[in-house]
């Protein structure tokens, strides 16, 4: 072998057929459903790494156990009787953008739409944790979902692990509802893990057992995947927080096998959202020229602290080529990059939103 690209990735434009299996598998939220401040359940996007399991909710338990005073063995009813919380959360998978990367790793090949916004209705973790007393010695809390699968030569129940500080966050939920209704089999029914502002691998679909350790968790999903790496032999950052990101809605009409857009010569009403996992939202910029000169974008109200934020401009469309282009910044002073670093999980791809638009009256 001669080859000199790195292993887990492909040097070739042309999806493998293991990303295609993927692909039909696991789909994204259509750039248009941006429309929707929450987005309708089959529209969210969906990842799945395994097979979706079969769970009885009648007689499915939560076990909450390991280092802790109380071991508590608990159905959906003794979830609901604590008083109910509702948040809106924007969720979006690490690997989104990861099929632009060149060479490109070889996993779910997203482009730009691996993202939604869902109101989680659930239990406050730190309500069921207070319930078992969490025990002084314990460092970490362990979260695993039903499904089981193999990956990277393991074979293991999906499996991550908060830092205690992190799974006492007030907002972190055990979520039974999505947009009040009852947490589809996709999405993790009966009870997933919701922890906002964090990437998608976070939360823990399908959850059966949850862990008080005093050793960090070393299982693939938290040690080997989800790190920020561009060497394999690297231990590499793990993954957190979502960086900041805006899309837009494409204007015009689509073709339909390129899906390049086309738009009438006049006003053009251009409209997206914007998030990030560590800040507000404060600026939103536009270009329709590739990115030479950028225009500020009028920004609406987001629906909660954790939810993305509406924006839009109007453009006065003029016949041509155009490569329209959107970028947020955070309250942090983050911004979005216009070529993003490579690196081999393909995680954290936050480049701007490019659209190629032609105008033709
Ligand atoms: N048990 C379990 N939880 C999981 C996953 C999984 O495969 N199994 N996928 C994770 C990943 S990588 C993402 S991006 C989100 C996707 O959540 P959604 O399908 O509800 O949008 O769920 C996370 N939780
Ligand atoms: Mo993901």
């Amino acid at each position: 072998m001669t080859s000199s690209i790195p292993p887990g990735t492909v040097d070739t434009s042309a999806l493998t057929f293991d990303e295609l299996q993927l692909a039909t598998r696991n789909h994204g939220m259509p750039l248009e459903a941006l429309r929707y401040e929450l987005t309708p359940v089959g529209l969210h996007y969906l990842l799945v790494h395994y097979d979706i399991p079969a769970v009885d909710p009648a007689t499915w338990r939560l076990q909450v156990g390991g280092l802790v005073a109380t071991p508590l063995e608990l159905s959906l009813d003794d979830l609901r009787r604590h008083d109910p919380v509702t948040v809106a959360v924007t969720m979006e998978c690490a690997g989104n953008g990861r099929a632009r990367l060149h060479p490109r790793p070889v996993s779910q090949p997203w482009l730009y739409e691996a993202v939604g916004t869902a109101e989680w209705t659930g239990v406050p973790l730190t309500a069921v944790l207070s319930d078992a007393g969490v025990d002084d010695r314990a460092i970490e809390v362990v979260f695993t979902g039903a499904d089981r699968g193999h990956e990277g030569g393991v074979e293991q129940r999906y499996q991550r692990s908060l830092r205690l500080d992190q799974a006492l966050a007030e907002e972190t939920l055990l979520a039974y509802e999505l947009n009040g209704q009852p947490l589809p089999p996709q999405h993790g029914a009966p009870l997933r893990l919701v922890v906002p502002g964090w990437y998608g691998m976070t939360n823990v679909k399908w959850l059966t057992d949850i862990d008080a350790v005093d050793t960090p968790f070393d299982g693939y999903q938290q040690a080997t995947a989800y790190r920020w790496r561009t060497d394999p032999e690297e231990a590499g950052e793990p993954l957190r927080h979502m960086a900041v990101r805006s899309l837009m809605v494409p204007p015009g009409i689509p073709d339909f096998l390129t899906r390049r857009r086309r738009v009438t010569p006049g006003a053009c009403e251009l409209f997206g959202r914007a998030w990030s996992g560590t800040a507000p939202i404060i600026r939103v910029e536009l270009s329709v020229d590739d990115g030479v000169t950028w225009h500020d974008a009028d920004l609406e109200a987001s629906v909660g602290r954790f939810a993305w934020t509406g924006w839009r401009r109007t453009w006065q469309a003029e016949p041509g080529e155009h490569v329209l282009c959107c970028r947020a910044t955070d309250a942090d002073g983050r911004t979005q990059p216009l070529e993003h670093p490579w690196n081999l999980g393909g995680y954290a791809v936050n480049t701007v939103h490019r659209v190629p638009v032609t105008v033709e009256p």
